[in-house]
Order: structure tokens, then C-alpha cells, then sequence
């Protein structure tokens, strides 16, 4: 049976969903489709907060996350924390297609990696060099840290664990809410056999401590599809985020027949109850092709299509 393809993605990345529009236009599949438009974004560095070059952790490593899910199979390969390779996304299909396994993380992600020919390379540029400069020049601020005292003969740590320090020092500047647009592309696609996919790159949270691992790699929480409903993908903190598997959420609110912007509002909303000051977004896209998004903690989110008698086109939501 042939359908119509569509393909919907986090952000203005329409570079992405272009690469995923022609591949689902060429009947090419979900799973390929979002393979090489996270790739897409990993070579461009969407926004600085894909790929290569961006959100310095602490040391001033960019690390990378990425997932791949198959909503036929619900199958997952995903990397977390993925050092020195810059391409997460077909990483994270490697471990689909090559693995029982679902999530490799960190050193020995790479080395995965490297076993199946991928190439070792520096994530480091100038660019962010100098992100991580300004921010040890700014006392390194905002960090993620709670509940200990900043050592002050290292203002940049390492951190003595003076737990009864707690209050004065990391006040509580929310690190997300100081920090600007963070924009990891989540993408779910359908393909001309109906076949569905989703998945997600990032390189995380800017000045995160060292093996920091955000939501976008886990399962439920950065995407999610299920073939017979629909997909969704998440963007924003994912500190938080990803406790409250929002993702699997919207999933299953369409599975009991909810229009995808009411899925997504609806478990932002349930990550809003506890957390006023959470800031994300997220896109979802059913098995018939309606899509939608929500969002919280910014003004508005646009979110990019491709599908359904039209090319590429970016939406803009009004967000809570
Ligand atoms: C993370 N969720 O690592 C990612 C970052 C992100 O938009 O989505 N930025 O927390």
C-alpha cells in the first residue's frame, strides 16, 4: 500500500527536513530519512547546538547524543555522551542495525564506533573554544551544580562537596532558563509504505558537568514512535525532561485519540505542574499524517514540514 510521506522536525532546520523529504519522496524509508536529516543538521550544526562545535561541557568537550527509533519495530540505537565522532545520528543506527543493544554511551561508544569504520576526529572549533573561555572567564556561570561550594582557589572547579554550603553559593540560577535557545533537531517521518520513524541529535546542554547525558538519547523521553499511532520528539531541558518521558507521553495521549498539539500540550503540561519554569518544545506527528506542536518557557516554536501536497514549510506555534 502506498502512502504519502511527510516528515516533521524541531526548529526552523528545514536543511533537514529537506534532506528527509528527498529521500521519503524518492520512496526511500522513515528510518533513512531520519538518519540523514539528523545528519544534515550534525554537518551544518544547527543552530550551534547540533553537532560538532557546540555546548562546551565543563572540560570544554562537546560531546554528542543522538537516537533512532523504528516504529515498525520499535526498535532504539542510540549514543549518549558520544566523544570524538561527529556523526551521533548514524552512530546511534549503527547500534540499530548492528546491535541487540539499545544505548552505548560515552568513551566506549566512540570506540564502537571506530570498530565499524567511523571516523575519529576533534568536535572542538574555535567557536567552541571561545564558549568555554567566556565562560570561565564569567566564573563559570551558569553551571549545573547544586548543593556544594565552589572551590574559590578554582573558581571553575573542581568542587569541594561542602554539602552545608548548599544555599549561598549556586543560588538557584536555573541553568536552563539563563541559558539561550537550545535547539536539538527531534525529527519523526512517515514513508510511501506507511513506515514510521524518530529520532534526535544534540550536543546537550551547554557547560554541562563532564558525562552529562540529556534526554534526547533515551527512549520515550527525546522521541518516540509507535508505527500503529504515531511519533513525537522532544526539545529543551532535558534535565528535566527527561524524567517525565514526555515523548511516550503524547504517544500514547493520540493512541487514546488525542489531535498531536493536544498530545504535546498535554505532557508539557504534566512537566510544567511541577517545574513553572520549564522551557521545551515538542513536535508530534500521527501514522495518518496530522501533526502539530506545543511548547512552554518561550514565546513560540516553529517547527518544520514536509508533506502532504506541499514541500518544505515552517510552522509557528504560539506556545502556553
Ligand atoms: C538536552 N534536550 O540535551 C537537549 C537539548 C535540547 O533544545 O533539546 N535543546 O537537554
Amino acid at each position: 500500500v502506498m502512502t504519502s510521506p511527510l516528515v516533521v522536525n524541531t526548529w526552523p532546520f528545514t536543511n533537514a527536513t529537506e534532506t528527509a523529504w528527498q529521500i521519503l519522496s524518492a520512496s526511500g524509508s522513515a528510518l533513512d530519512a531520519v538518519e540523514m536529516g539528523c545528519t544534515t543538521c550534525e554537518k551544518l550544526q544547527c543552530d550551534g547546538t547540533v553537532g560538532f562545535g557546540g555546548s562546551p561541557d565543563e572540560n570544554g568537550e562537546t560531546t554528542l547524543d543522538a537516537m533512532i527509533m523504528d516504529g515498525d519495530t520499535q526498535n532504539v540505537g542510540a549514543v549518549g555522551c558520544l566523544r570524538r565522532v561527529k556523526s551521533a545520528a548514524s552512530v546511534a543506527r549503527a547500534v540499530l542495525e548492528h546491535t541487540r543493544h539499545t544505548l552505548l554511551v560515552g568513551e566506549l561508544a566512540t570506540q564502537f564506533a571506530l570498530q565499524l569504520g567511523f571516523k575519529e576526529e576533534t568536535l572542538e572549533t574555535d567557536h567552541s573554544r571561545q564558549l568555554h573561555q567566556q565562560w570561565r572567564d564569567n566564573n563559570c556561570q551558569p553551571n549545573f551544580w547544586m548543593n556544594v561550594k565552589p572551590d574559590p582557589a578554582q573558581s571553575c572547579g573542581p568542587y569541594s562537596r561542602d554539602w552545608a554550603a548548599a544555599a549561598a553559593a549556586q543560588a538557584s540560577t536555573p541553568s536552563w532558563a539563563s541559558a539561550k535557545a537550545h535547539d536539538t533537531i527531534g525529527m519523526v517521518a512517515i514513508d510511501s509504505q506507511g513506515k514510521m520513524a524518530a529520532g534526535t541529535s544534540t550536543n546537550g546542554a551547554i557547560h554541562k558537568i563532564p558525562g552529562r547525558v540529556g534526554d534526547s538519547p533515551v527512549p520515550g523521553a527525546g522521541a518516540y514512535v509507535d508505527g500503529a499511532v504515531g511519533g513525537a520528539a522532544a526539545t529543551g531541558d532535558g534535565d528535566v525532561m527527561m524524567r517525565f518521558l514526555p515523548s511516550f507521553f503524547a504517544v500514547e495521549a493520540m493512541r487514546s485519540g488525542a489531535e498531536p498539539a493536544e498530545a504535546c500540550r498535554s505532557a508539557l503540561a504534566r512537566i510544567v505542574a511541577r517545574h513553572p519554569e520549564f522551557v521545551g518544545a515538542m513536535v508530534a506527528l500521527t501514522k495518518d499524517g496530522k501533526h502539530g506542536a506545543a511548547c512552554h518557557g518561550i514565546d513560540s516554536f516553529p517547527y518544520s514540514v514536509a508533506g502532504g501536497g506541499e514541500g518544505v514549510r515552517v510552522i509557528n506555534v504560539s506556545c502556553e
